[in-house]
């Protein structure tokens, strides 16, 4: 994308409504604008974070067998009274009538309308495990929207359900998928731990939160320095393994860790005092398990083994998917901007010419922008080489190429990288080679 071409408006001035560094920094970098309270539209190079994210979360639900459909976001009161939660929701729900007097409501999560789909369909034990997924916009009016994407009342969120026939069954997708979680947020290059947590509305027994340390996080929080030890790639836990699901249901009963909602005064002062960790954190994901409780109340059965009828025992999982782009930032900036991890950079690198109109700038720069045009940001514009550098580092994108009048005679340009802010001059080949753009 030529940026003198983009839709990419950034701000020099803080917004003052802005009051934690995402928040600042997605305004800034014209990644969303406020549309209504707790209400965003994302912009391209937004939109494209977004998307990345989705994607991987995407990919690691498939590799464990998930299957993606997309639900509407408006469902029917109907549905909600067969589970007795429409009026037990509360307030956070939007209710709409159509014009027939019907109730309907935008969807604030889908146990039920999944329940409902799965129970028209399947009939046999023979058909499960099911694990169904779908991406799409939630609507819950909080009563305090605030720090921009990440307590919206619109939001986007991965919502997972699993359909098991017995209750070890239903344990081992649980901790199937929260190996799946431990990798989706490695990919995303965020540390979230895994929290013993409060079911609340969804309900259900067992269930875990992952958080994102961050100090303007929602959460107080409480963990073993287990947690930051462990290296997952290098244990290399197969969730298709029962042996390995087991391993990492002993790994959280042995490392603890938990919210301040359930945190166990006794179990913490256990843990010696040298490994005690704490900070707040920000709620990117939560899992439950909650056996029964919708099957049962929607009347939902298969056929068992024997020919009689049982209740699918059912697990839901979610992961914040709008706001972990806050998540990522709040965990991932400096002063200077937002530094992206590799995979969801709106773009991978940023290609600054310092000398637009300058014959060799111009087809140096050219010649590097032809080779990926989806994945560079081409800063063409006619701006000072100080607005071009700022631009470049609040965006955030993981490399910047460098192309200036002197180096460009003697086919060089400069490469920074954006994490650790190291420059290097190098010849043209050896540059695209270490960006993979060879
Ligand atoms: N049905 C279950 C699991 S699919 C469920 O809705 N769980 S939840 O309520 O915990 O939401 C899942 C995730 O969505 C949360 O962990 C959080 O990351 C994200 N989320 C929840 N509310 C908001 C909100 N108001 N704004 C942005 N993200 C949110």
């Amino acid at each position: 994308m030529r940026l003198s071409q983009a839709f990419q408006p950034t701000l020099k001035e803080v917004p003052a409504e802005a009051q934690i560094a995402s928040h600042r920094l997605m305004l800034r970098a014209g990644l969303v604008r406020q549309s209504s309270s707790g209400i965003y539209t994302w912009l391209p190079a937004g939109l494209r974070v977004l998307r990345n994210i989705a994607n991987i979360v995407r990919q690691e639900q498939d590799r464990i067998g998930g299957q993606e459909i997309l639900m509407p976001t408006v469902q029917s009161a109907e549905l909600w009274r067969r589970s007795g939660r429409y009026d037990a929701y509360g307030p956070e729900m939007l209710r709409i009538e159509d014009r027939q007097g019907r109730e309907l409501l935008y969807g604030p999560t889908n146990e039920e309308m999944v329940t409902d789909l799965f129970g028209g369909t399947v009939k046999s034990y023979r058909e499960l495990p099911k694990m169904l997924y779908h991406i799409q916009w939630k609507f819950r009016d909080e009563i305090r929207p605030r720090f921009g994407v990440m307590r919206g009342r619109e939001f986007y969120m991965k919502d997972g359900y699993s359909f098991d026939l017995s209750y070890e069954d239903a344990v081992s997708s649980y901790y199937r998928i929260m190996l799946s979680y431990l990798k989706i947020f490695r990919r995303l290059g965020v540390q979230a731990v895994p929290m013993a947590a409060d079911t609340g509305p969804i309900g259900g027994e067992l269930s875990h939160e992952f958080l994102v340390l961050a100090p303007t996080g929602e959460s107080e929080v409480f963990y073993d320095a287990g947690w930051d030890e462990i290296d997952w790639d290098s244990i290399g836990l197969d969730p298709q393994k029962e042996e390995d699901l087991q391993k990492l249901r002993e790994i959280v009963k042995t490392t603890y860790s938990a919210t301040d909602e359930k945190h166990d005064l006794s179990a913490w002062e256990a843990v010696p005092e040298d490994r005690r960790r704490g900070g707040r954190g920000i709620e990117v994901g939560h899992i439950f398990y909650f056996g029964t409780k919708y099957t049962e109340s929607m009347g939902v059965e298969v056929s068992g083994a024997d020919g009689a009828p049982l209740h699918p025992h059912m697990g839901s999982y979610g992961i914040g998917v709008s706001r972990l782009v806050g998540a990522i930032i709040e965990a991932s900036h400096d002063e200077a901007g937002i530094i992206w991890p590799e995979e969801v950079a709106p773009y991978r690198a940023a290609l600054l010419n310092l000398r637009p109109g300058d014959e060799l700038c111009d087809q140096l720069c050219e010649s590097i922008y032809g080779r990926d045009p989806e994945g560079l940001l081409y800063d063409d514009r006619s701006d000072r080489a100080g607005v071009k550098f700022n631009d470049a580092d609040l965006m955030g994108h993981p490399w910047q190429i460098i192309v200036g009048p002197r180096g460009a005679k003697a086919g060089m340009v400069e490469l920074k990288h954006r994490a650790t802010g190291e420059r290097s001059e190098l010849a043209l080949d050896e540059a695209l080679a270490k960006l993979g753009l060879a």
